[in-house]
């Protein structure tokens, strides 16, 4: 298993659209480890495959409270089943740090694959549902800092460009 290095807030490559999966291969279930592994290891409870730089739409998930329960889903898709707004207060891999509130609908079904290519889904409610939604976010190049406000988003890149965590090339 292989550590993967995570994309840091403003890096372009975390603006990128991720592709569709279609062939469910060794290589496949190969990154899905290696990103399970990094998540767990920076102590995560979800990853999207944009923000290792690997464009395809992948994510791994794990909400549970001993981190053994992973979910892979590849794929994803949700339509809102309640649309009430949660307001929830979000961290990020890709944005070291920083916490903020974000507002999503309370309660999704969501659509997928798993890593056999095998049609699943899965109705999502309280950190699951905001998380998925985090990561789906992170396939189509969307951040949590864009429901902020433009001027705490600019102090927010401000600060981690000028941080340890953001490394320079
Ligand atoms: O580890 C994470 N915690 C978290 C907390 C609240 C809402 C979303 C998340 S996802 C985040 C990991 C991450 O950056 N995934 O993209
Ligand atoms: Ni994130």
């Amino acid at each position: 298993m292989n550590r993967l290095n995570i994309l840091t807030f403003p890096d372009p490559r975390l603006r990128k659209k991720a592709a569709a999966i279609d062939v469910f291969d060794q290589k496949l279930k190969d990154k899905a480890a290696d990103m399970l592994f990094t998540m767990y290891e920076d102590k995560g409870i979800g990853l999207a495959a944009t923000q290792v730089d690997f464009h395809h739409r992948l994510i791994v998930v794990d909400v549970s409270e001993n981190q053994d329960d992973p979910l892979y889903l590849v794929n994803p898709s949700f339509v809102v089943l309640d649309e009430t707004l949660d307001g929830y207060k979000e961290g990020c891999l890709s944005i070291p740090t920083f916490y903020e509130e974000v507002y999503r609908p309370k309660k999704i079904e969501l659509s997928y694959q798993d890593l056999d290519g095998k049609h699943q889904k899965l109705i999502a409610e309280g950190v699951l549902s905001v998380c998925v939604q985090h990561e789906i976010d992170h396939l189509d190049g969307k951040l949590m800092v864009d429901y902020i406000s433009p001027l705490k988003r600019d102090r927010i890149k401000e600060k981690l460009l000028k941080s340890k965590h953001v490394k320079k090339k």
